[in-house]
Protein backbone atom coordinates (compact mmCIF):
# COMPACT_ATOMS: atom_id res chain seq x y z
CA UNK A 1 0.00 0.00 0.00
CA UNK A 2 1.32 3.67 -0.61
CA UNK A 3 2.62 5.13 2.16
CA UNK A 4 2.16 8.92 1.08
CA UNK A 5 -0.41 10.70 -1.42
CA UNK A 6 -0.99 13.81 -2.74
CA UNK A 7 -4.20 15.43 -3.03
CA UNK A 8 -4.88 17.86 -6.31
CA UNK A 9 -7.71 19.42 -5.00
CA UNK A 10 -8.77 22.24 -2.48
CA UNK A 11 -12.05 22.53 -0.06
CA UNK A 12 -14.61 19.71 1.46
CA UNK A 13 -13.13 16.97 -1.35
CA UNK A 14 -9.51 17.21 -0.71
CA UNK A 15 -10.72 17.01 3.34
CA UNK A 16 -12.77 13.83 2.55
CA UNK A 17 -10.30 12.26 0.44
CA UNK A 18 -7.50 12.69 3.05
CA UNK A 19 -9.59 11.45 5.87
CA UNK A 20 -10.03 7.96 4.89
CA UNK A 21 -6.42 7.93 3.62
CA UNK A 22 -5.81 8.73 7.33
CA UNK A 23 -7.83 5.59 8.25
CA UNK A 24 -5.63 3.70 5.84
CA UNK A 25 -2.57 4.86 7.14
CA UNK A 26 -1.66 6.67 4.54
CA UNK A 27 0.37 10.26 4.47
CA UNK A 28 -0.99 12.90 2.76
CA UNK A 29 0.09 16.04 0.77
CA UNK A 30 -2.14 19.09 0.55
CA UNK A 31 -1.67 21.25 -2.40
CA UNK A 32 -3.01 25.44 -2.17
CA UNK A 33 -3.42 28.46 -3.92
CA UNK A 34 -2.50 31.76 -2.18
CA UNK A 35 -5.95 32.35 -1.51
CA UNK A 36 -6.47 28.89 0.38
CA UNK A 37 -3.33 29.42 2.66
CA UNK A 38 -5.64 28.96 5.60
CA UNK A 39 -8.20 26.17 4.51
CA UNK A 40 -8.61 23.25 6.72
CA UNK A 41 -7.29 20.76 3.78
CA UNK A 42 -4.14 22.64 3.99
CA UNK A 43 -4.08 22.08 8.55
CA UNK A 44 -5.30 18.38 7.98
CA UNK A 45 -2.54 17.53 5.91
CA UNK A 46 0.66 16.19 7.03
CA UNK A 47 2.20 18.52 4.58
CA UNK A 48 1.12 21.25 2.43
CA UNK A 49 2.10 22.59 -1.06
CA UNK A 50 1.67 26.33 -1.92
CA UNK A 51 1.22 26.08 -5.99
CA UNK A 52 0.67 29.75 -6.91
CA UNK A 53 -1.71 32.08 -6.99
CA UNK A 54 -5.34 31.96 -6.42
CA UNK A 55 -6.21 31.54 -9.77
CA UNK A 56 -7.07 28.25 -10.37
CA UNK A 57 -5.19 28.02 -13.49
CA UNK A 58 -2.26 29.07 -12.00
CA UNK A 59 -2.31 27.05 -8.75
CA UNK A 60 -4.58 23.72 -8.54
CA UNK A 61 -4.26 23.27 -12.74
CA UNK A 62 -1.03 23.60 -12.39
CA UNK A 63 0.20 19.76 -12.84
CA UNK A 64 3.21 20.10 -14.06
CA UNK A 65 4.39 21.43 -10.57
CA UNK A 66 1.75 19.26 -8.65
CA UNK A 67 3.53 16.24 -10.46
CA UNK A 68 7.50 17.64 -9.49
CA UNK A 69 6.69 18.15 -6.33
CA UNK A 70 4.87 14.75 -5.46
CA UNK A 71 8.77 13.50 -7.06
CA UNK A 72 10.31 16.12 -4.91
CA UNK A 73 8.56 14.37 -1.76
CA UNK A 74 8.23 11.16 -2.45
CA UNK A 75 4.07 10.80 -3.01
CA UNK A 76 3.63 8.15 -4.85
CA UNK A 77 0.30 8.47 -5.84
CA UNK A 78 -1.70 11.67 -6.60
CA UNK A 79 -5.72 11.78 -6.35
CA UNK A 80 -7.42 14.28 -8.17
CA UNK A 81 -10.76 14.74 -6.41
CA UNK A 82 -13.01 16.71 -8.72
CA UNK A 83 -13.35 18.87 -10.74
CA UNK A 84 -9.48 21.03 -11.79
CA UNK A 85 -7.44 17.90 -13.40
CA UNK A 86 -9.87 15.14 -12.25
CA UNK A 87 -10.63 14.20 -16.03
CA UNK A 88 -7.43 15.31 -18.07
CA UNK A 89 -6.22 12.42 -19.87
CA UNK A 90 -2.86 14.42 -20.20
CA UNK A 91 -2.52 14.88 -17.03
CA UNK A 92 -3.37 11.38 -15.58
CA UNK A 93 -1.01 10.44 -18.61
CA UNK A 94 1.66 12.79 -17.36
CA UNK A 95 1.33 11.62 -13.72
CA UNK A 96 1.89 7.78 -14.78
CA UNK A 97 4.74 9.14 -17.12
CA UNK A 98 6.72 10.31 -14.18
CA UNK A 99 6.44 7.25 -12.41
CA UNK A 100 3.50 7.99 -10.35
CA UNK A 101 0.02 6.58 -9.57
CA UNK A 102 -3.01 8.44 -10.90
CA UNK A 103 -6.12 7.36 -8.19
CA UNK A 104 -8.45 7.84 -10.99
CA UNK A 105 -9.13 5.52 -14.32
CA UNK A 106 -6.92 5.01 -17.37
CA UNK A 107 -6.05 8.34 -19.57
CA UNK A 108 -7.72 6.07 -22.29
CA UNK A 109 -10.98 5.98 -19.94
CA UNK A 110 -10.68 9.54 -19.48
CA UNK A 111 -10.18 10.21 -23.53
CA UNK A 112 -13.05 7.65 -24.73
CA UNK A 113 -15.93 8.68 -22.17
CA UNK A 114 -15.16 12.46 -22.76
CA UNK A 115 -16.29 12.30 -26.27
CA UNK A 116 -19.91 11.84 -26.58
CA UNK A 117 -19.36 10.11 -29.85
CA UNK A 118 -16.41 8.05 -28.88
CA UNK A 119 -18.67 6.91 -26.14
CA UNK A 120 -21.31 5.94 -28.32
CA UNK A 121 -19.25 3.83 -30.32
CA UNK A 122 -17.12 2.32 -27.71
CA UNK A 123 -20.67 0.90 -25.74
CA UNK A 124 -22.99 0.21 -29.37
CA UNK A 125 -21.34 -3.29 -29.23
CA UNK A 126 -22.58 -3.98 -25.68
CA UNK A 127 -26.64 -3.94 -25.71
CA UNK A 128 -26.95 -0.65 -23.49
CA UNK A 129 -29.86 1.48 -24.69
CA UNK A 130 -29.10 4.30 -26.19
CA UNK A 131 -31.68 7.47 -27.24
CA UNK A 132 -32.05 7.15 -31.15
CA UNK A 133 -29.46 9.43 -33.42
CA UNK A 134 -27.37 9.73 -35.87
CA UNK A 135 -24.10 7.33 -35.09
CA UNK A 136 -21.64 9.78 -35.92
CA UNK A 137 -21.11 13.73 -36.03
CA UNK A 138 -23.21 15.04 -38.91
CA UNK A 139 -21.97 18.17 -40.94
CA UNK A 140 -23.89 18.33 -44.16
CA UNK A 141 -27.05 20.08 -43.60
CA UNK A 142 -29.67 17.97 -45.36
CA UNK A 143 -28.16 14.95 -44.44
CA UNK A 144 -29.37 16.27 -40.87
CA UNK A 145 -32.67 17.10 -42.29
CA UNK A 146 -32.68 13.57 -43.71
CA UNK A 147 -31.83 11.98 -40.53
CA UNK A 148 -34.11 14.42 -38.16
CA UNK A 149 -37.11 13.39 -40.21
CA UNK A 150 -35.94 9.44 -39.82
CA UNK A 151 -35.39 10.15 -35.74
CA UNK A 152 -38.90 12.08 -35.98
CA UNK A 153 -39.46 15.48 -34.34
CA UNK A 154 -38.86 17.15 -31.74
CA UNK A 155 -34.83 16.41 -31.72
CA UNK A 156 -31.67 17.52 -30.19
CA UNK A 157 -28.28 19.11 -31.71
CA UNK A 158 -25.24 18.21 -29.09
CA UNK A 159 -22.31 19.04 -29.59
CA UNK A 160 -19.89 15.60 -29.60
CA UNK A 161 -16.79 17.92 -27.13
CA UNK A 162 -19.58 19.48 -25.02
CA UNK A 163 -20.57 19.06 -21.71
CA UNK A 164 -23.29 20.18 -18.86
CA UNK A 165 -25.41 21.10 -21.51
CA UNK A 166 -23.61 23.48 -23.30
CA UNK A 167 -23.50 23.48 -27.29
CA UNK A 168 -27.03 22.15 -26.86
CA UNK A 169 -30.28 23.00 -29.09
CA UNK A 170 -33.98 21.48 -29.00
CA UNK A 171 -35.80 21.81 -32.92
CA UNK A 172 -39.36 21.64 -33.12
CA UNK A 173 -39.47 21.76 -36.79
CA UNK A 174 -37.58 20.73 -39.77
CA UNK A 175 -37.64 24.39 -41.37
CA UNK A 176 -35.41 25.28 -38.36
CA UNK A 177 -32.68 22.31 -38.49
CA UNK A 178 -30.19 24.33 -40.66
CA UNK A 179 -30.45 27.31 -39.02
CA UNK A 180 -30.08 25.98 -35.40
CA UNK A 181 -27.36 23.31 -36.05
CA UNK A 182 -24.71 26.18 -37.79
CA UNK A 183 -25.63 27.96 -33.99
CA UNK A 184 -24.90 25.03 -32.33
CA UNK A 185 -21.78 23.81 -34.38
CA UNK A 186 -20.10 27.44 -34.34
CA UNK A 187 -20.96 27.72 -30.38
CA UNK A 188 -19.62 24.25 -29.74
CA UNK A 189 -16.12 25.54 -31.85
CA UNK A 190 -15.70 28.49 -29.64
CA UNK A 191 -16.08 26.83 -26.44
CA UNK A 192 -14.23 23.43 -26.55
CA UNK A 193 -12.15 23.98 -29.97
CA UNK A 194 -14.57 21.25 -31.88
CA UNK A 195 -17.48 22.03 -34.16
CA UNK A 196 -18.52 18.52 -34.52
CA UNK A 197 -22.65 17.90 -33.39
CA UNK A 198 -24.78 15.23 -33.78
CA UNK A 199 -28.84 14.67 -33.45
CA UNK A 200 -30.54 12.58 -31.19
CA UNK A 201 -34.50 12.26 -30.44
CA UNK A 202 -35.54 14.98 -27.50
CA UNK A 203 -36.32 13.30 -24.78
CA UNK A 204 -39.15 15.19 -22.95
CA UNK A 205 -39.17 15.86 -19.05
CA UNK A 206 -36.34 12.98 -18.70
CA UNK A 207 -35.53 12.56 -14.73
CA UNK A 208 -31.70 11.99 -14.58
CA UNK A 209 -30.98 8.73 -12.98
CA UNK A 210 -27.01 7.85 -12.70
CA UNK A 211 -24.83 4.34 -11.48
CA UNK A 212 -21.85 4.67 -9.75
CA UNK A 213 -19.67 2.23 -10.62
CA UNK A 214 -16.33 0.77 -9.85
CA UNK A 215 -13.78 -1.73 -11.56
CA UNK A 216 -10.58 -3.06 -10.45
CA UNK A 217 -7.42 -4.14 -12.09
CA UNK A 218 -8.07 -7.35 -11.98
CA UNK A 219 -11.08 -6.86 -14.48
CA UNK A 220 -13.82 -7.39 -11.84
CA UNK A 221 -16.55 -4.69 -12.49
CA UNK A 222 -19.66 -3.66 -9.79
CA UNK A 223 -22.32 -1.38 -9.71
CA UNK A 224 -23.12 0.26 -6.49
CA UNK A 225 -27.18 1.10 -7.38
CA UNK A 226 -28.27 4.49 -8.62
CA UNK A 227 -28.69 8.16 -7.61
CA UNK A 228 -31.32 10.20 -9.01
CA UNK A 229 -30.32 13.75 -9.60
CA UNK A 230 -33.10 15.41 -11.58
CA UNK A 231 -33.71 18.42 -9.48
CA UNK A 232 -31.12 20.78 -10.92
CA UNK A 233 -31.41 24.11 -12.21
CA UNK A 234 -29.20 25.09 -15.43
CA UNK A 235 -27.45 22.00 -15.28
CA UNK A 236 -25.93 22.15 -11.55
CA UNK A 237 -27.83 19.72 -9.23
CA UNK A 238 -29.17 20.74 -6.15
CA UNK A 239 -30.47 17.55 -4.56
CA UNK A 240 -29.67 14.02 -5.03
CA UNK A 241 -30.90 11.58 -3.20
CA UNK A 242 -30.18 7.14 -3.39
CA UNK A 243 -32.18 4.94 -4.26
CA UNK A 244 -34.18 6.32 -6.80
CA UNK A 245 -38.18 6.64 -5.66
CA UNK A 246 -38.89 5.17 -8.74
CA UNK A 247 -37.25 2.28 -9.78
CA UNK A 248 -38.46 -0.83 -9.14
CA UNK A 249 -35.85 -3.95 -8.36
CA UNK A 250 -36.35 -5.41 -12.41
CA UNK A 251 -35.29 -2.02 -13.83
CA UNK A 252 -32.83 -0.83 -10.90
CA UNK A 253 -30.56 -4.47 -12.23
CA UNK A 254 -31.20 -3.81 -15.73
CA UNK A 255 -29.71 -0.26 -15.30
CA UNK A 256 -26.87 -1.67 -13.38
CA UNK A 257 -26.06 -4.29 -15.56
CA UNK A 258 -26.19 -1.72 -18.17
CA UNK A 259 -23.80 0.74 -16.82
CA UNK A 260 -21.23 -1.93 -16.01
CA UNK A 261 -21.46 -2.78 -19.52
CA UNK A 262 -20.80 0.54 -20.49
CA UNK A 263 -17.56 0.83 -17.57
CA UNK A 264 -16.45 -2.71 -19.59
CA UNK A 265 -16.40 -1.69 -22.92
CA UNK A 266 -13.30 0.59 -21.65
CA UNK A 267 -11.94 -1.54 -19.65
CA UNK A 268 -12.94 0.71 -16.24
CA UNK A 269 -10.51 1.21 -13.45
CA UNK A 270 -11.24 2.90 -10.41
CA UNK A 271 -14.83 4.56 -9.18
CA UNK A 272 -16.87 6.12 -12.41
CA UNK A 273 -20.41 6.77 -12.92
CA UNK A 274 -23.04 5.94 -15.79
CA UNK A 275 -25.68 8.64 -16.61
CA UNK A 276 -28.83 7.83 -17.93
CA UNK A 277 -32.05 9.42 -19.27
CA UNK A 278 -35.57 7.57 -18.16
CA UNK A 279 -38.25 9.11 -19.86
CA UNK A 280 -42.19 9.09 -18.63
CA UNK A 281 -42.90 5.31 -19.91
CA UNK A 282 -39.17 4.71 -17.79
CA UNK A 283 -37.26 3.66 -20.43
CA UNK A 284 -34.27 4.65 -20.16
CA UNK A 285 -30.87 5.63 -21.99
CA UNK A 286 -27.08 5.90 -22.05
CA UNK A 287 -26.26 9.36 -21.38
CA UNK A 288 -22.34 9.49 -21.00
CA UNK A 289 -20.13 8.22 -18.03
CA UNK A 290 -18.54 10.48 -15.85
CA UNK A 291 -14.59 9.07 -15.24
CA UNK A 292 -14.44 10.74 -11.46
CA UNK A 293 -15.32 10.42 -8.00
CA UNK A 294 -18.82 12.81 -8.21
CA UNK A 295 -19.65 15.37 -5.74
CA UNK A 296 -22.67 13.23 -4.63
CA UNK A 297 -20.88 10.25 -4.05
CA UNK A 298 -21.72 10.12 -0.34
CA UNK A 299 -25.45 8.84 -0.74
CA UNK A 300 -24.10 5.73 -2.01
CA UNK A 301 -21.81 5.75 0.44
CA UNK A 302 -24.50 5.74 2.75
CA UNK A 303 -26.88 3.18 1.61
CA UNK A 304 -24.05 0.54 0.61
CA UNK A 305 -22.09 0.98 3.62
CA UNK A 306 -18.49 1.32 0.92
CA UNK A 307 -16.43 3.77 1.42
CA UNK A 308 -15.36 4.65 -2.29
CA UNK A 309 -12.44 6.53 -1.58
CA UNK A 310 -10.91 3.23 -0.01
CA UNK A 311 -11.98 1.39 -2.93
CA UNK A 312 -10.40 3.88 -5.46
CA UNK A 313 -6.90 3.96 -3.52
CA UNK A 314 -6.94 0.28 -2.96
CA UNK A 315 -7.60 -0.55 -6.69
CA UNK A 316 -4.89 1.92 -7.58
CA UNK A 317 -2.92 -0.01 -5.55
CA UNK A 318 -3.57 -3.12 -7.60
CA UNK A 319 -6.03 -4.53 -5.15
CA UNK A 320 -9.31 -5.79 -6.05
CA UNK A 321 -12.53 -4.88 -5.05
CA UNK A 322 -13.31 -5.38 -1.57
CA UNK A 323 -16.74 -6.89 -2.52
CA UNK A 324 -18.61 -8.77 -4.88
CA UNK A 325 -21.97 -7.46 -6.32
CA UNK A 326 -24.11 -10.00 -4.58
CA UNK A 327 -22.95 -8.95 -1.15
CA UNK A 328 -24.32 -5.54 -2.00
CA UNK A 329 -28.05 -4.39 -0.16
CA UNK A 330 -29.74 -1.03 -0.15
CA UNK A 331 -29.92 0.10 2.90
CA UNK A 332 -32.45 3.02 3.48
CA UNK A 333 -32.26 6.45 1.81
CA UNK A 334 -30.33 9.04 1.49
CA UNK A 335 -30.55 12.62 0.38
CA UNK A 336 -27.73 15.19 -0.15
CA UNK A 337 -28.46 18.99 -0.64
CA UNK A 338 -25.66 21.29 -1.99
CA UNK A 339 -25.12 24.45 0.05
CA UNK A 340 -23.96 27.10 -1.90
CA UNK A 341 -23.09 30.27 -1.00
CA UNK A 342 -25.43 31.51 -3.70
CA UNK A 343 -28.75 34.12 -3.10
CA UNK A 344 -32.02 32.04 -4.49
CA UNK A 345 -34.17 35.09 -4.49
CA UNK A 346 -31.40 36.70 -7.36
CA UNK A 347 -31.66 34.57 -9.86
CA UNK A 348 -28.90 32.26 -8.01
CA UNK A 349 -25.96 34.94 -7.73
CA UNK A 350 -22.93 33.86 -6.01
CA UNK A 351 -22.93 35.75 -2.37
CA UNK A 352 -18.91 34.94 -1.34
CA UNK A 353 -18.00 36.96 1.79
CA UNK A 354 -17.08 35.77 5.51
CA UNK A 355 -18.93 33.17 7.51
CA UNK A 356 -20.23 35.52 10.34
CA UNK A 357 -22.27 32.68 12.39
CA UNK A 358 -21.55 29.06 10.87
CA UNK A 359 -23.25 26.46 13.16
CA UNK A 360 -23.55 22.77 11.83
CA UNK A 361 -26.23 20.39 11.95
CA UNK A 362 -25.55 17.56 13.89
CA UNK A 363 -27.28 14.11 14.97
CA UNK A 364 -29.10 11.15 13.63
CA UNK A 365 -28.44 10.08 10.07
CA UNK A 366 -26.58 13.58 9.59
CA UNK A 367 -23.39 13.64 7.63
CA UNK A 368 -22.14 16.93 6.69
CA UNK A 369 -18.89 17.37 3.99
CA UNK A 370 -17.45 21.09 4.36
CA UNK A 371 -14.68 22.75 4.30
CA UNK A 372 -15.48 25.72 6.62
CA UNK A 373 -15.30 27.35 9.80
CA UNK A 374 -16.65 30.41 11.13
CA UNK A 375 -15.11 33.17 10.69
CA UNK A 376 -13.72 31.94 7.47
CA UNK A 377 -14.34 33.34 4.30
CA UNK A 378 -15.68 31.98 0.67
CA UNK A 379 -12.98 32.87 -1.71
CA UNK A 380 -14.50 34.41 -4.72
CA UNK A 381 -12.58 32.31 -7.47
CA UNK A 382 -13.53 29.30 -7.12
CA UNK A 383 -17.28 27.04 -6.95
CA UNK A 384 -19.03 28.87 -4.24
CA UNK A 385 -19.92 25.60 -2.61
CA UNK A 386 -19.81 25.69 1.28
CA UNK A 387 -21.23 22.38 2.18
CA UNK A 388 -23.01 18.75 1.07
CA UNK A 389 -25.69 18.03 3.62
CA UNK A 390 -26.41 14.77 3.76
CA UNK A 391 -29.23 13.00 5.49
CA UNK A 392 -29.91 9.29 5.75
CA UNK A 393 -32.89 7.49 7.47
CA UNK A 394 -34.66 3.77 7.10
CA UNK A 395 -37.21 5.28 4.43
CA UNK A 396 -37.47 8.27 2.09
CA UNK A 397 -40.02 9.97 4.48
CA UNK A 398 -37.07 9.08 7.20
CA UNK A 399 -34.28 10.91 5.40
CA UNK A 400 -36.66 14.27 4.40
CA UNK A 401 -38.11 14.42 7.94
CA UNK A 402 -34.38 14.27 8.93
CA UNK A 403 -32.79 17.01 6.30
CA UNK A 404 -35.80 19.51 7.21
CA UNK A 405 -34.54 19.17 10.83
CA UNK A 406 -30.60 20.04 9.78
CA UNK A 407 -31.84 22.79 7.57
CA UNK A 408 -33.33 23.99 10.22
CA UNK A 409 -30.54 23.54 12.98
CA UNK A 410 -27.69 24.37 10.62
CA UNK A 411 -26.76 28.39 11.09
CA UNK A 412 -24.57 30.51 8.64
CA UNK A 413 -24.77 34.18 8.35
CA UNK A 414 -22.74 36.37 6.20
CA UNK A 415 -23.40 35.19 3.10
CA UNK A 416 -26.82 34.08 1.63
CA UNK A 417 -27.35 30.24 1.17
CA UNK A 418 -29.62 28.21 -1.02
CA UNK A 419 -30.74 26.10 2.56
CA UNK A 420 -33.93 27.86 2.36
CA UNK A 421 -34.27 26.88 -1.08
CA UNK A 422 -33.36 23.40 -0.27
CA UNK A 423 -35.97 23.12 2.44
CA UNK A 424 -38.92 24.11 -0.18
CA UNK A 425 -37.78 21.55 -2.75
CA UNK A 426 -37.55 18.86 -0.19
CA UNK A 427 -40.94 19.92 1.88
CA UNK A 428 -42.72 19.81 -1.65
CA UNK A 429 -45.39 18.07 -2.63
CA UNK A 430 -43.89 16.82 -5.93
CA UNK A 431 -40.46 16.42 -4.24
CA UNK A 432 -42.37 14.19 -1.08
CA UNK A 433 -44.71 12.13 -3.82
CA UNK A 434 -41.43 11.01 -6.21
CA UNK A 435 -43.59 13.02 -9.25
CA UNK A 436 -40.85 15.39 -10.53
CA UNK A 437 -38.36 15.98 -13.44
CA UNK A 438 -35.52 17.70 -14.69
CA UNK A 439 -38.01 20.75 -15.15
CA UNK A 440 -38.59 20.69 -11.04
CA UNK A 441 -36.72 24.22 -10.60
CA UNK A 442 -38.19 25.87 -13.41
CA UNK A 443 -42.13 24.63 -12.76
CA UNK A 444 -42.15 25.33 -8.82
CA UNK A 445 -39.58 27.67 -7.74
CA UNK A 446 -41.30 30.99 -6.91
CA UNK A 447 -38.68 33.28 -5.61
CA UNK A 448 -40.96 36.20 -4.35
CA UNK A 449 -42.15 33.22 -2.12
CA UNK A 450 -39.13 32.37 -0.79
CA UNK A 451 -38.14 36.20 -0.19
CA UNK A 452 -41.20 36.35 1.70
CA UNK A 453 -40.56 33.68 3.87
CA UNK A 454 -37.13 34.79 4.70
CA UNK A 455 -37.95 38.10 5.64
CA UNK A 456 -38.09 37.73 8.93
CA UNK A 457 -34.95 35.27 9.54
CA UNK A 458 -35.94 34.71 12.92
CA UNK A 459 -38.92 32.96 12.21
CA UNK A 460 -37.34 30.85 9.69
CA UNK A 461 -36.77 27.38 12.10
CA UNK A 462 -40.03 27.90 13.50
CA UNK A 463 -41.68 28.31 10.24
CA UNK A 464 -39.89 25.15 8.75
CA UNK A 465 -40.64 23.14 12.35
CA UNK A 466 -44.65 24.04 11.68
CA UNK A 467 -44.19 23.50 7.81
CA UNK A 468 -42.78 20.09 8.41
CA UNK A 469 -45.62 19.01 10.85
CA UNK A 470 -48.67 19.87 8.68
CA UNK A 471 -46.71 18.84 5.67
CA UNK A 472 -45.55 15.71 6.92
CA UNK A 473 -49.18 14.74 7.96
CA UNK A 474 -50.69 15.76 4.99
CA UNK A 475 -48.55 14.14 2.14
CA UNK A 476 -47.99 10.61 4.28
CA UNK A 477 -51.44 9.77 3.65
CA UNK A 478 -50.54 10.05 -0.43
CA UNK A 479 -47.47 8.80 0.02
CA UNK A 480 -48.09 5.68 2.00
CA UNK A 481 -50.83 4.86 -0.72
CA UNK A 482 -48.75 4.90 -3.19
CA UNK A 483 -45.86 2.45 -1.24
CA UNK A 484 -48.14 0.04 -0.28
CA UNK A 485 -51.66 -0.56 -1.94
CA UNK A 486 -54.75 -1.14 0.44
CA UNK A 487 -56.02 -4.30 2.04
CA UNK A 488 -59.14 -5.58 1.44
CA UNK A 489 -60.02 -4.89 4.88
CA UNK A 490 -59.54 -0.98 4.37
CA UNK A 491 -61.01 -1.15 1.50
CA UNK A 492 -64.40 -2.22 2.80
CA UNK A 493 -64.33 0.57 5.38
CA UNK A 494 -63.47 3.78 3.02
C1 LIG B 1 -30.73 15.08 -23.44
C2 LIG B 1 -32.00 15.54 -22.99
C3 LIG B 1 -33.11 15.12 -23.69
N1 LIG B 1 -32.98 14.32 -24.77
N2 LIG B 1 -30.66 14.26 -24.51
C4 LIG B 1 -28.15 17.77 -20.44
C5 LIG B 1 -26.69 17.78 -20.17
C6 LIG B 1 -26.09 16.73 -21.01
N3 LIG B 1 -25.24 15.91 -20.22
C7 LIG B 1 -27.24 15.96 -21.58
N4 LIG B 1 -28.44 16.64 -21.24
C8 LIG B 1 -29.64 16.27 -21.76
N5 LIG B 1 -29.60 15.43 -22.82
C9 LIG B 1 -31.76 13.90 -25.15
N6 LIG B 1 -31.68 13.11 -26.24
C10 LIG B 1 -32.06 16.36 -21.88
C11 LIG B 1 -30.88 16.74 -21.26
C12 LIG B 1 -31.06 17.61 -20.12
C13 LIG B 1 -30.75 17.19 -18.80
C14 LIG B 1 -30.18 15.95 -18.54
C15 LIG B 1 -29.87 15.55 -17.26
C16 LIG B 1 -30.12 16.42 -16.18
C17 LIG B 1 -30.67 17.65 -16.43
C18 LIG B 1 -30.98 18.07 -17.72
C19 LIG B 1 -31.54 19.31 -17.94
C20 LIG B 1 -31.84 19.71 -19.22
C21 LIG B 1 -31.59 18.87 -20.29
Amino acid sequence: MFKKILVANRGEIALRVMRTAREMGIKTVAVYSEADRSALHVRFADEAICLGPAASSQSYLRGDKIIAESLRLGVEAIHPGYGFLSENAAFCQAVTDAGLVFIGPTPHAIEIMGDKLASKRAVAEYNVPMVPGTPGAVSDPDEALRLAAEIGYPVLIKASAGGGGKGMRVVERPQDLKAEMARASSEAASAFGNGAVFVEKFVTKPRHIEVQVLGDTQGNVVHLFERECSIQRRHQKVIEEAPSSILTPELRAAMGASAVAVAKSVNYTSAGTVEFLMDADHKYYFLEMNTRLQVEHPVTELITGIDLVREQINIAAGKPISFRQQDLRIHGHALELRVYAEDPTNRFLPDVGTLHTYRRPQGPGIRLDDGFEEGMEIPIHYDPMIAKLCAWGANREQAIDRMLRAIAEYRINGVKTTLGFGAFAIDSVPFRTGDFDTKFVEQHFDPEKLKRDNADEAEIAALLAARLNSLHQVTQGAASALAQPRTAWQLNRS
